[in-house]
């Protein structure tokens, strides 16, 4: 009977799926993170360590990591990925600086974790009421097309302040991780 009700629970607990959030200062991590969990605009300051935060949604938690950091910091990032199911890569889409810095830390951090299987990664431009750019100047500057073969990938423009892209990046991550 005990058994029974185990196993029972096991299928009514929800599945955790966790997940880093790279991007480089002031591209909207923190400010993300906390939209995407209280579904409001919450004041940031440059982010000294790093937040993790769950966020139920559906049958599903997602546990999200974002970190502050620096151009010393950012190739300490793979250290974050080892137990990851998958990435957000978080771009301000109306600046393109330090492209290479970008571009080196998310092929370490997806090395780090890539065996066989593609990673699944979202990347959200975000910004959107800043758009400077096309979808593919941003997937360029992110660098996908370098590791196209280890990632399943997809992008959504996204706006902290208005919510826009929230839902639809919310509805990305469930299907893809519900076909896994
Ligand atoms: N216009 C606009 N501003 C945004 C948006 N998202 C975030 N911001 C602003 O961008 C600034 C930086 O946001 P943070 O969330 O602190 O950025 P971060 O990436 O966590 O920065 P670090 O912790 O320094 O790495 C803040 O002033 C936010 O209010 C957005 O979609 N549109
Ligand atoms: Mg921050």
């Amino acid at each position: 009977m005990g058994q029974i009700f185990q196993k029972v629970q096991q299928q009514f607990k929800p599945k955790k799926i966790k997940l880093f959030m790279l991007g480089l200062w002031c591209s909207g991590k923190t400010t993300m993170l906390y939209r995407m969990k209280l579904g409001q605009v919450v004041r940031t300051i440059p982010t000294i360590g790093f937040n993790i935060e769950e966020i139920q949604y559906n049958d599903f938690v997602f546990e999200i990591t974002e970190s502050g950091g620096g151009d010393r910091i950012y190739p300490l990032f793979r250290h974050y990925m080892p137990g990851k199911d998958g990435m957000i890569v978080i771009v301000d889409s109306s600046d393109f600086s330090y492209q290479q810095l970008l571009q080196n830390t998310f092929k370490d951090c997806i090395d780090k974790i890539y065996v066989d299987k593609k990673i699944p990664v979202l990347i959200l431009a975000n910004k959107s009421d800043k758009c400077k750019y096309t979808d593919n100047e941003i997937l360029q500057y992110v660098g996908v097309h370098d590791i196209e073969n280890k990632i399943f990938y997809n992008i959504i423009h996204t706006n902290c302040m208005s919510g826009e892209g929230i839902n639809q990046a919310f509805d990305w991550l469930y299907q893809t991780f519900s076909k896994q």
